[in-house]
């Protein structure tokens, strides 16, 4: 038996829902989301079962980049309302016992920010090194590195005859946390947000604050003008160091929930940031799983391999095991939608919506639910460049049909598996017009299936998606296996069955899940059977003891718990397509 190992805490026992407020409900009528809609819409939050809500940006900001470029981090965003209407908001979401934990940008800036202003000015002003600058090098850029978003990551300033830096766009310029002025300003923001009540932060690109000394160029990459900047932007020199001091200054002095983004991260990495003795952050969101489909470049057909999935999920369910705490999301603003993804948005879409509700969120870690996750949303049906609104989609779209021989076809077909506006079409509140969205034209077009997907009808549904993922939080709040236990994966080389196991204490969870749109035999290395399951000869140490097997879920309707056929939970049991089951089986 899985000995207790575990501390409750809130943060692991919480579900957070994500917000992206530009595409969430638009009360004011110009098209754009805003926080009295959010303020509108917390009830339904409520009705899920959400604990904590985490906004996407809403500080003020030129919209570069969607709220990604700062240029005041206390006032509000003008499209999204007032500090008021903030106050509010966080005012009637605790009153509801609702969380709520902002996005915190501070790798770069806008350029609009004084700060950017006020070091372009000279070399000589007081603010110059808030920013990362340098000199050019034999007629170039100071690097080879690439920004994210394509095109090089230093920008000419021709007034000072010097680069600055930016992994994104031009627009965001890298702020420099070598400077300790940087880190008391950016630490004093944080307590500004926090004495207001806000219960947590969700940190940006948070393992890029430590560049390496000497901003070295990145090995070539081949056909391209650039190098692998990775090695000295990501996890850098002094990361842990300037989060320590964080923790110190801001985090360690209140109740509250972080989760640091960090892309390229091992899980011995993420042990460095979330490893609770080291005092830096709650949890991180790893990308493994994320870039899993993608052969070496995002822009390209992705291809799934779940095998491939297990693995690098069942890494992290180990790996940070009693030792740091995941965290577990399908989607964000910045992914393409799961059904679409991993799943089936045809046929299956329901049912596969709900098996990877099931496959995800019965493992261990604090889930992160996106906007219309809940509802099975699919990707946009864009047909033309023109409807993408985001500012990567744009510049990839640019550099690769132009400098990279792309046919643009291609592209299209690529941005429509992979383009981050597939997640941020707006949220689909009913069947009316604009989905309910907005009573003006929206500021990116809704998908044109929201008369069959849409929250009205699916709370309306028992057998929607959505009632699956109210089901689905709420047994999580009633068994702490779920929660903390621990995790083993069955079946690790099959090509369409991920199935595993979760273990406290006296009971044992069992998770199947069929990735395919065929049946699936299910190979399991003991019986289980209606009332009883014992373990068989050959079963590791500690598998499953004699006790009451229970189903827990399912999304098939046709399986019931306490009148199930026993031969559908033996080993040899088949599958059907996209079919999840989970069992519980408690020991005497
Ligand atoms: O979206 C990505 C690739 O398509 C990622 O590389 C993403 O840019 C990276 O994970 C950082 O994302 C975060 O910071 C960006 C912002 O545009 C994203 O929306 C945000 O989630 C810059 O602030």
């Amino acid at each position: 038996m899985g000995k207790q190992t575990w501390q409750r805490d809130w943060r692991k026992e919480s579900v957070v829902y994500q917000i992206y407020p530009r595409s969430f409900f638009d009360a004011s009528g110009d098209g754009i989301g805003d926080l009295k809609g959010i303020r509108q819409k917390l009830d339904y939050i409520k009705e899920l079962g959400a604990d904590i809500i985490w906004l996407c940006p809403i500080y003020k900001s030129p919209n570069h980049d969607n709220g990604y470029d700062i240029s005041n981090y206390r006032d509000i965003m003008d499209e999204f309302g007032t500090m008021r209407d903030f106050d509010e908001l966080l005012q009637d979401a605790h009153s509801l016992g609702i969380k709520i934990m902002l996005d915190l940008v501070v790798n770069h800036t806008s350029s609009e920010h004084p700060w950017f202003i006020e070091s372009k000015k000279s070399k000589d002003n007081s603010y110059r090194d808030y920013y990362i600058w340098r000199d050019g090098k034999n007629g170039g850029p100071p690097n080879n590195w690439e920004s994210f978003f394509s095109g090089p990551a230093w920008t000419y300033d021709d007034a000072s005859k010097q680069y600055y830096l930016h992994l994104f766009e031009k627009n965001q310029p890298d702020l420099n946390w070598e400077n300790p002025d940087v880190r008391a300003e950016i630490y004093d923001m944080m307590k500004w947000w926090l004495d207001k009540g806000v219960d947590g932060f969700r940190m940006d690109t948070i393992n890029m604050l430590s560049k390496s000394p000497g901003l070295p160029d990145g090995k070539p990459i081949l056909g391209t003008p650039y190098g692998d900047r990775n090695p000295y932007m990501m996890n850098g020199p002094r990361i842990h160091e300037f989060l320590q001091e964080m923790n110190r200054e801001v985090l360690s002095r209140y109740d509250i929930i972080s989760v640091g983004e960090t892309p390229d991260v091992t899980p011995d990495d993420a042990l460095l940031y979330v490893s609770p003795k080291r005092n830096e952050l709650n949890m991180v969101f790893q990308f493994d799983h994320m870039g899993l489909d993608y052969e070496g470049l995002k822009w390209c057909d992705p291809v799934f391999d779940l095998v491939k999935l297990k693995k690098i999920l069942s890494q992290w369910q180990i790996g940070l095991n009693g030792r740091g705490w995941n965290s577990l999301f399908w989607n964000n603003h910045d992914q393409p939608r799961v059904v679409s993804r991993f799943g089936n948005d045809g046929q299956y879409r329901v049912l596969s919506a709900k098996m990877l509700a099931v496959c995800l969120y019965m493992m261990q870690g604090t889930p992160y639910i996106y906007q219309g996750e809940e509802l099975g949303m699919t990707n946009a049906d864009f047909k033309s460049i023109k409807q993408y609104r985001d500012i990567e989609t744009h510049n990839a779209y640019y550099e690769f049909t132009q400098n990279r021989s792309v046919a643009p076809e291609d592209m299209m077909r690529y941005l429509s598996k992979v383009s981050r506006d597939n997640a941020r079409t707006p949220m689909q509140w009913d069947g009316t017009e604009n989905a309910g969205f907005t009573k003006s034209v929206p500021w990116i077009s809704v998908n044109s299936n929201y008369r069959e997907i849409n929250a009205e009808a699916e709370r309306l549904d028992s057998d929607s998606v959505f009632n699956f993922y109210k089901t689905i939080i709420r047994l999580r709040k009633e068994n702490p296996i779920i929660i903390y236990g621990d995790y083993e994966l069955l079946m690790p080389e099959d090509k369409a069955v991920f199935a595993y196991l979760r273990r406290l204490e006296n009971k044992t969870l069992l998770v199947a899940c069929n990735f395919s749109e065929n049946e699936q035999v299910l190979e399991l290395p003991f019986d289980l059977s209606v009332g009883t399951a014992g373990a068989v000869g050959g079963v590791a140490e500690g598998a499953v003891a004699e006790g009451t097997a229970r189903l827990l879920i399912s999304n098939y309707q046709s399986v019931e718990s306490g009148n199930v056929k026993s031969s559908r939970i033996k080993s040899g049991a088949a599958l059907r397509p996209y079919e999840a089951v989970c069992w519980i089986v408690e020991g005497k």
